[in-house]
């Protein structure tokens, strides 16, 4: 009797593991060095800098964020990964190969040895929005328990910071001590004016330890702003099986990532960059308007859906976007947003703001990208202050209700009552407004958002209705 293996069974056993032997390329020299080496440094940043034409002048060194395993799995296959692009009608596969050393956040010896390499001219960030641990003044909260650890431990001079802007000053600051001169810092998370927060939480952390670093630092680091763009789901074993079954080989690090990437630049490259324009960037002098539109339409009507669809039942952004309910939403929203957008040169049609709304309808709708409403739902008190509060003061400024970004609102406050696990900076706050009922909650939970419009009665009110709108299936565990 012949027994007929699973071609899964057989590749697990028998399939070779990527690397640079499997795949031979050589590593480029280190110019980058990236902070939160996770999958969506991998399928954007990395992913244009592989694809740059001068690619063989630039390798990235990669550092994790709280744990170092995104690292050892990458180091074991010598930075090579796969980007699976996954497309409504199949997959397409390229094997990365600009990351050159992945390293653990904590090894920060290692970080500041590069960063003050002369050859380092660029270091890109993905650190989260809530990391730059912004303050409601736009400006570094310096009470924040572990800004004050790592001031503390940077003023000791003995030690490692253990926040990513602590690590970043630390290792700025070896890079002035070695005179190494100007680089770029480019910030590619989702914030407005991303390179001016960037500024100001680097700057702002290195002033409370040493005003002369400040000093270096605004003189010499130019931080440049972007507006970054490429929906990337966490990979699941699933994915990685896949790629096992399609390429002939393991991979313990594949991300998959819609087809569509959009990287926009604006700011200055002192010590050079890749040419990342060869993968479709764009370098533009004004980024704002482009910033607004992703952030508010794409961004917004993700976090719209991440509360809404969790409080109707949905797992993913395609299965909520499919529920009348949320779409409805959704489209109220874009449409609050829309009426304040500007275009560059304040030409508003240059946005193509409809072509943009529905381009993103068919993006989220690629029900084979699972993109779990779970993994948006994270850090909402931060994700909202640019999400949600722009478009609603601008609504309220115009005269109008701004119900639409209020509802946004009232669904990240149920589900921060109803979430089995809720993820938040200040979820130990916002534990603590759920505890007050009535207005006292809503005042409350808004208070931690935007603390203005907590102080408006009217807005108070609206949100407070708007509450229990969604909530007509159980938040699934
Ligand atoms: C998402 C983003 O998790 C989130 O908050 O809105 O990660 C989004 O998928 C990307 O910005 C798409 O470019």
């Amino acid at each position: 009797m012949s027994i007929e293996l699973q071609p899964e069974a057989q590749s697990a056993v028998d399939l070779p593991q990527l690397n640079r032997r499997l795949r031979p390329s050589a590593k480029a020299p280190v110019r980058i060095v990236h902070l939160g080496l996770g999958a969506f440094h991998r399928s954007h940043q990395a992913w244009f800098t592989h694809q740059a034409s001068d690619a063989a002048d630039w390798g990235i060194a990669a550092f994790t964020g709280r744990r170092p395993d995104a690292a050892l799995a990458l180091a074991e296959q010598d930075g090579l990964f796969t980007v699976v692009e996954r497309a409504d009608d199949g997959d397409s596969f390229t094997v990365v190969s600009s990351i050159v050393e992945a390293a653990d956040g904590a090894d920060v010896q290692r970080l500041a040895e590069l960063v003050a390499a002369p050859a380092t001219a660029v270091v890109t960030l993905t650190i989260t929005e809530a990391a730059y641990r912004l303050g409601a003044d736009g400006h570094l909260d310096r009470t924040a328990s572990d800004v004050v650890a790592d001031l503390a431990v940077l003023a000791s001079g003995s030690g490692n910071p253990t926040t990513p802007l602590g690590r970043l000053v630390l290792a700025l600051a070896a890079r002035r001590a070695a005179g190494a001169g100007p680089l770029a810092v480019v910030c590619c998370d989702n914030l407005s004016n991303n390179g001016t927060v960037a500024h100001n939480a680097v700057a702002g952390m290195a002033g409370a330890w040493d005003a002369g670093l400040a000093e270096w630092i605004n003189a010499n680091i130019s931080f440049v702003s972007t507006s970054v763009d490429r929906i990337t789901p966490r990979t699941t074993d699933a994915d990685i099986a896949a790629v096992q079954a399609a390429c002939g080989y393991r991979d313990n690090s594949p991300v998959v990532a819609e087809p569509f990437s959009n990287w926009v630049l604006s700011g200055d490259f002192p010590a050079g960059r890749p040419r990342w324009e060869d993968a479709g960037a764009v370098f533009v002098a004004d980024i704002e308007p482009y910033e607004n539109r992703k952030l508010r339409l794409l961004n917004g009507a993700h976090s719209l859906l991440a509360y809404a669809g969790q409080l109707r039942g949905h797992t993913t952004v395609a299965q909520a976007l499919a529920d009348p309910l949320c779409l409805q939403a959704v489209e109220k929203f874009w449409d609050e947003a829309e009426a304040n957008l500007s275009g560059p040169d304040g030409n508003a049609a240059d946005l193509q703001i409809p072509a943009y709304r529905a381009a993103l309808l068919a993006r989220f709708s690629n029900a084979r990208i699972a993109h779990h409403l779970a993994q948006i739902a994270m850090d909402g008190s931060t994700k909202l202050r640019m999400r949600a509060v722009p478009v609603l003061q601008a609504e309220r400024a115009a005269g109008r209700s701004g119900a639409a970004a209020a509802l946004m609102i009232a669904a990240w406050m149920d589900y921060s009552a109803a979430a089995a696990a809720f993820q938040d900076p200040l979820a130990d706050q916002v534990a603590a407004a759920n505890r007050l009922s009535g207005t006292e909650r809503i005042r409350a939970l808004l208070g931690l958002v935007d603390p203005a419009l907590a102080g408006d009665a009217v807005v108070v009110e609206l949100i407070a209705d708007l509450c229990g709108t969604f909530e007509e299936l159980a938040v699934s565990p």
